[in-house]
């Protein structure tokens, strides 16, 4: 089942439960609320222990609740990161990241990422919303200019998929439209070069659903995603790929953050030296050259 599809019955699912929870009764109601308070003391319970407990052992992260990091992240990024069938976050920059916060000595409960816009990460960062974002967010000078970046983890291309094989080049996309996530990278090359008409979208797959329905003539993504998309709709092709090795992907952090910047930087290096980098890198790109300064030296 892919993921829309199981979506939709995730959906079904949770409307059929609706339709149940109004024939309940009153008793049932009752039982219910008993049910939330307890939940609400012990809930309650757990936070001032862990509160205790991280106050103990300080903040010296300074995140925002010392006993997790809160992740901002995108939900349909495939393969880098993406929501499964049950809603969980995967993908490569998840594993890599949940990797690199076990090394800091958080559990994967202690790691919780949420799912927003990309044109809302960086601003939540900025504003504390965050500890960090992780969605192969590219290191750029102006997008330093309000948050810091680890060190890189990632490096490749950004991608046009079509239907349309003439979409090969800049020019070739006058008189077209083509699609790109607000506030990417993409966006910036985009309304630079290309020649056809802009269109943003929120996310990939409304700008996937809209190419599918011939709203726009290509989508503009980051390489890997393209590749899972053409995998996934016989139709498309990748037309076209600009390189963006100068912009490698990092994790995101305040600025000023540096303790856990450098926290950060510290577990990633030892995940690129101990070979648990490439072995994710093999998973998740499965076919895609891997660059040596990320690779365990020899
Ligand atoms: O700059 C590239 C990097 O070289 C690698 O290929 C991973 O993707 C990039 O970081 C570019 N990513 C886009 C950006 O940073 C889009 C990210 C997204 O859609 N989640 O704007």
């Amino acid at each position: 089942m892919d993921e829309s599809s199981s979506g939709v019955a995730s959906r079904l699912r949770l409307s059929m439960r609706g339709e149940d929870m109004q024939t309940n009764s009153s008793r049932r109601r009752l039982i219910k609320c008993g049910l939330a308070a307890t939940v609400a003391l012990v809930t309650g319970f757990g936070t001032l222990v862990a509160s205790t407990q991280s106050k103990a052992a300080g903040n010296p992260y300074n995140l925002i609740d010392p006993s997790v990091i809160s992740v901002g992240t995108m939900g349909d990024a495939k393969p880098y990161v993406f929501t499964d069938a049950n809603g969980n976050f995967t993908g490569f920059d998840a594993e890599l990241f949940r990797d690199v916060a076990r090394r800091l000595g958080f559990k994967d409960e202690q790691v919780v990422f949420t799912g927003q816009e990309f044109s809302a990460l960086l601003p939540s960062v900025a504003s504390g919303r965050f500890d960090v974002a992780v969605a192969a967010i590219g290191t750029t000078a102006e997008r330093k200019k309000t948050v810091d970046f680890s060190d890189g983890y990632l490096a490749g291309y950004l991608s046009i998929i079509s239907a349309d094989p003439a979409l090969t080049s800049n020019e070739s996309t006058a008189g077209k439209r083509i699609g790109v996530i607000q506030g990417t990278l993409q966006e910036i090359y985009a309304e630079k070069n290309l020649k056809g008409d802009i269109v943003k979208f929120p996310d990939n797959n409304t700008a996937v659903a809209a190419l599918n329905n011939g709203t726009i003539d290509g989508h503009f993504t980051d390489y890997e995603s393209a590749k899972q998309y053409v995998e996934r709709y016989k139709n498309l092709k990748i037309t076209m790929n600009v390189p963006s090795f100068d912009a490698p992907a990092g994790f995101v952090v305040k600025k000023g953050n540096d303790a856990f910047r450098e926290a950060l930087n510290k577990a990633l290096h030892e995940a690129m030296d101990d070979g648990t980098w490439k072995r994710l890198h093999e998973k998740w790109f499965p076919g895609t050259p891997m660059p040596d300064q990320y690779l365990p030296k020899k």
